[in-house]
């Protein structure tokens, strides 16, 4: 390892005004309380803990021409965009504590932002149950963290498609999904008319993850920023309880750690969204725990055997 340790920087966003079911708000404390600052000072970083950002309260309301909190979601990825691409800017990993995957917006706009000013390419790893491309024509629900996707490749409303300036935010051809199980009949059209690569659970049961990675992990270089936005109930439930939408048949502990694994190999991984984490439905914290371990994998903790291989 290099004397200069990579600084992380872990941002809280303390919100679930995406989302169906509330308890996401809690998320970054119990991911904090599941030690993931000394987990990663541990793997060799320098870590830094911004706190919480502040934004409005959820108002729990019905939805409104097809989106549920539009005005307070515009708000939160405001923040979150500004916080995020002032880290990248510092020369910082950041890391987003979640929040509900409605977030994605505002922390994957200000990466591609950071990428178009330092030339770099962006490839971003989507790991999630859901393909989160609808549209207020297209959603059961109205809830935003079903939409990020579909707003990031200029598909939404002008006051969350126009976060960071630039539209579309991202290139169909910049995202990779994987895991993917559960998505709208309308959805899903969508997600096959904008070209999106999508590695669901199917292709996994049939391929198995190494292959999968391989192929989500392909044509990378020393010049591309690599996204993750972990939504947590991308993992089985079995494994992973504290999510608000769970979908059964998601991967198991050995899959999700490979999948960590070889991203952590690129070497290549710039910037993070843990997303989705329901302290609230959870089992004495076992899904931050979890989380935590799979985030020391993903910045490169290994086994003993690969470190003995590399030294040989
Ligand atoms: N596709 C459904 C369900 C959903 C999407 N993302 C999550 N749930 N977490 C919807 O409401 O858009
Ligand atoms: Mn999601
Ligand atoms: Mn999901």
């Amino acid at each position: 390892m290099s004397n200069t340790s990579m600084g992380v920087s872990l941002i809280g966003v303390p919100t679930d005004v995406g989302a169906g079911v509330r308890g996401a708000r809690m998320g970054p404390e119990a991911l904090r309380v599941a030690g993931l600052a000394l987990a990663l000072q541990q793997s060799g970083l320098d870590v830094r803990d911004c706190g919480n950002i502040r934004g409005p309260a959820n108002p729990w309301q019905e939805p409104v021409d097809g989106y549920r909190h539009l005005p307070e979601v515009a708000q939160w990825n405001e923040l979150v965009h500004k916080v995020v691409h002032f880290e990248l800017q510092s020369g910082r990993l950041p890391i987003m504590l979640g929040g509900d995957h409605c977030l994605g917006i505002g922390s994957i706009s200000a990466v591609a932002r950071h990428c178009r000013e330092t030339g770099k390419k962006l490839r971003v790893l989507w790991l999630d149950a859901h393909a989160d491309f609808n549209t207020a024509a297209l959603t059961p629900s109205g809830n935003i963290h079903g939409m990020p996707v579909a707003c990031l490749c200029g598909h939404g409303p002008r006051e969350l498609v126009e976060i960071g300036g630039h539209v579309p935010a991202i290139s169909p051809r910049e995202i990779v999904q994987i895991g993917i199980r559960s998505v709208d009949a309308g959805e899903k059209r969508f997600v096959h008319e904008m070209g999106i690569e999508v590695f669901d659970m199917r292709f996994i049961d049939e391929m198995g993850i190494r292959h999968t990675m391989e192929m989500a992990l392909d044509g990378l270089d020393a010049n591309t920023h690599l996204h993750v936005s972990l939504d947590v109930d991308f993992l089985d439930p079995v494994i992973a309880p504290g999510v608000g939408t769970t979908v059964r048949g998601g991967p198991n502990y050995r899959e999700a750690q490979l999948c960590m694994e070889m991203i952590a190999d690129t070497g290549l991984l710039a910037s993070l969204d843990i997303v989705e984490l329901n302290p609230a439905l959870d089992v004495r914290n076992q899904t931050a725990e979890l989380a935590v371990d799979l985030v020391e994998s993903l910045f490169g903790k290994s086994t003993l055997m690969r470190q003995v291989t590399d030294a040989t």
